[in-house]
């Protein structure tokens, strides 16, 4: 790494050395955009890395509700507002016991360079708490958004910040927060994404972010002359993102073996399809199930407490789960089972390490912030929507979508070709995303 960017590293592990999470994101962002530094002393001159590690504001607060057997529950809500060089703050909120201010700075700084990627123009944030939804009942899971909503109102709006889903957060509770949101402002407003079909939302955002995925992997094996057909992909989670990718990878003509959750993983060697699919897509939103059920209904085998990534034999592997879930012997596993192609649906899912088992052994790997940007850019397309108080159809949002993951993928390798890294996606997504929140910053001025 750049001295210059290894100093501003050491200086935020000095700062805030409880945050691993964070501190490997900035480390793969800056690593990524040395050369960049170093062709353009301007950069440093502005302190643009020592301002893109500190977020523009950060809000922390007690969320206190009531459960069904009437004991008072008190979680820990935030929203970290990273960056708005570029646009409204915008990113998803994650209800997971995972989540603290770690896992939330890692991902509003994700989200930062993901969102310039999308050519829309919305700047990073990311927020949630570590409340679970696994075991809670409806009214539960309604008072915990209510309450929530109660404090995170006088932060956002469809001009400031736009939150919307993440893991735990689907339509259920952006439906609980949109109703509190608008019970105190006194306002129907574009003030979230992922929205009901029938209250402002958009056509394919459900889908968008695994058909995102299915076409900037489609672009990835053009590149080789190849195509998603014939091909057998294992993936690990089986939530809105593995479901929707899975339905497009088949529509394809791929296979897709694997699921799991954090209690162990489902291998159906004659891939998921049909009333399968169904299934798997009811399996949280209806039935709130885990995993296991799937084995258990279509005779699979359950392996529990194992991960994918160390047994299945795959061409293609599409981590849809969570951070560092791809460690260096998973990377390992997968390289000696054959897998030629890792593209990330979900966010950081491969360690550093594991990447370098992956480049090193010569496959192609494309960054989340990359791969998996068509959701939170068909949320830029919700709100576009919604300023225009009109709906586009199913065929232009589908359209519109497949058009920006084509020209992420062009920037990607452009800006690697461009710097020095010919065909790397990593070092072309950060540098391309880098370069517009940058550049938009140093229009600005010190803010
Ligand atoms: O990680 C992500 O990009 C999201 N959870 C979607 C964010 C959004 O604002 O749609």
């Amino acid at each position: 790494m750049q001295e210059y960017a290894r100093s501003v590293v050491e200086a935020v592990i000095a700062r805030d050395p409880g945050e691993p999470e964070f501190h490997q994101a900035v480390g793969e962002v800056f690593e990524a955009v040395t050369p960049v530094l170093e062709t353009y002393p301007e950069y440093r001159e502005s302190r643009i890395l020592e301002r893109l590690v500190e977020p523009e504001r950060v809000i922390m607060f007690r969320v206190p509700w009531v459960d069904d057997r009437g004991d008072i529950q008190v979680n820990r809500g935030f929203r970290v507002q990273m960056n708005s060089a570029i646009g409204p703050y915008k990113g998803g909120l994650r209800f997971h016991p995972s989540v603290n201010l770690s896992t939330m700075k890692f991902l509003a700084f994700e989200q930062t360079f993901k969102n310039a990627l999308t050519t829309l123009p919305m700047g990073g944030a990311k927020g949630g708490s570590d409340f679970q939804t696994r075991g809670r009942s409806d009214a539960e899971v309604m008072r915990f958004c209510q309450s929530f909503m109660t404090e995170l109102y006088r932060h956002i709006g469809p001009h400031t910040d736009v939150p919307a889903g993440d893991i735990g957060v689907g339509g259920r509770e952006i439906g609980y927060l949109f109703g509190q949101y608008k019970r105190l402002k006194n306002e129907f407003t574009g003030v979230l994404t992922g929205k009901g079909l029938g209250w402002g939302g958009s056509l394919v955002r459900p889908e968008a972010t695994g058909y995102g995925v299915a076409y900037f992997l489609t672009e990835m094996l053009a590149t080789r002359g190849d195509s998603l057909s014939g091909k057998t992909i294992a993936i690990s989670g089986y939530g809105n993102v593995g479901t929707y990718f899975v339905e497009k990878a088949v529509e394809l003509g791929a296979k897709v073996v694997s699921l799991g959750d954090e209690f162990g993983c489902v291998f159906d060697p004659d891939g998921i399809s049909g009333e399968k699919l169904a299934y798997m897509a009811d399996l949280w939103t209806v039935y709130r199930k885990s995993a296991k059920e799937y084995a258990d209904k279509f005779g699979c085998e359950w392996r529990p407490g194992t991960k994918p990534w160390r047994s299945v034999k795959c061409d293609i592997a599409v981590p849809t789960a969570m951070q560092n879930e791809i460690d260096a012997d998973d990377a390992r596993a997968l390289v000696a089972n054959g897998c030629r192609v890792v593209c990330e649906a979900a966010n950081m899912p491969c360690t550093p390490e594991a990447v370098r088992v992956f480049q090193e052994a010569g496959l192609l790997y494309a960054p989340g912030k990359a791969a998996n940007a068509g959701g939170v850019a068909t949320s830029g397309l919700e709100m576009s929507q919604n300023s225009m108080r009109l709906s586009w159809t199913r065929e232009e949002v589908d359209r519109r979508l497949r058009q920006i993951m084509q020209s992420i993928h062009r920037a990607c390798l452009e800006a690697a070709e461009r710097f020095g890294s010919p065909g790397d996606y990593a070092v072309g997504a950060n540098i391309a995303g880098f370069l517009k929140v940058a550049d938009a910053m140093m229009d600005q001025g010190v803010v």
